[in-house]
């Protein structure tokens, strides 16, 4: 009896299977960002980083390794935005999900960071066909705005349409909800079973969307704008809330084909599919082995 055959076999076949989990297997990349200290011009939003914690929490209880989420926390910058985008592109591949979450005033987006002007050409280029841009600033409809006729897989969301205001709550205002409501709602929808919609026991990013939308502008209404001073806020600002309707009004671009889900237990199948030909090939390999007269 050759006692070498069964580890020689082994070996063979860890082989053949290693290369193909590499190719095959869904992985999560996700850049979260956010900026809550600014320079003088701009009003600090003193939040403890909750919306970063809060998709950090998300994103590991999906399955997704910690790892494979860099934070961005604090001064924002062109140059270290850059460099994070650089890393996701290095790391993911064509069927990795990657996220890029952006928690911070749109103003600054705008001005400092000069979005328009090079991050949806980056963001573009990165190759995967799961990508999510998470956008959760004022005025957040006009950065995903680009996207709207994107070919490729992707689903672009943002807390709320061009030219409107998000609301993100402090301490000191004694309200429930503490940083971005919106991102509040859509961080916790992934965990709601109500969100399931079409009740496929996953909670899409579509249906994740749907339900924050709803629960947002429910507490606009009746918490955030019921407090007079508050609503003289947004007056201020040129939003009217008595006369407004539903505000805000967040915006999905779905250019991803059928429900975009972030659980990556969802992906187990396709990573058992993917390397199932090497295997059968390696069977094969191992039984006709002494008819090709390897040594093995
Ligand atoms: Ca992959
Ligand atoms: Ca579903
Ligand atoms: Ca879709």
């Amino acid at each position: 009896m050759n006692v070498l055959r069964p580890a020689s076999t082994l070996i063979l076949l860890l082989l053949c299977v290693t290369p193909a989990l590499g190719r095959g297997d869904v992985q999560g990349w996700a850049v979260v960002v956010e900026m809550d200290d600014y320079p003088d011009a701009y009003q600090d939003l003193p939040v403890g980083y909750i919306n970063s914690q809060r998709m950090m929490s998300l994103l590991l209880g999906l399955g997704w390794d910690g790892t494979h989420i860099q934070t961005l926390q604090g001064n924002v910058t062109s140059e270290n935005l850059s460099l994070s985008l650089d890393w996701l592109d290095d790391n993911s591949d064509g069927n990795d999900l990657v996220l890029l979450y952006i928690s911070m005033h749109g103003s600054w987006l705008s001005r400092v960071i000069l979005w328009d002007k090079w991050v949806p050409q980056r963001w573009r280029s990165i190759g995967s066909q799961r990508k999510l841009l998470i956008i959760d600033t004022c005025n957040s409809g006009h950065f995903i705005a680009p996207f709207a006729n994107e070919s490729g897989g992707q689903v672009s969301i943002a807390g709320c349409s061009e030219g409107e205001l998000e609301w993100a709550g402090l301490e000191e205002e004694k309200l429930p909800i503490i940083g971005s409501v919106w991102a509040y709602y859509l961080t916790n929808a992934f965990s709601s079973p109500s969100a399931d919609l079409d009740r496929d026991g996953w909670v899409s990013v579509e249906e994740a969307f749907n339900r924050s939308v709803v629960l947002t502008q429910t507490y606009m209404r009746e918490t955030v704008f019921a407090v007079p001073e508050f609503a003289e806020m947004y007056r201020q600002a040129g939003v009217d809330p008595d006369g407004i309707g539903l505000y805000p009004n967040p915006v999905i671009l779905d250019r991803f084909p059928g429900p975009f889900i972030l659980d990556l237990e969802f992906y187990a199948p396709e990573d058992f599919v993917a390397f199932l030909p090497s295997i059968l090939v390696c069977l094969w390999i191992v039984r006709r082995r002494r008819f090709l007269g390897w040594v093995l």
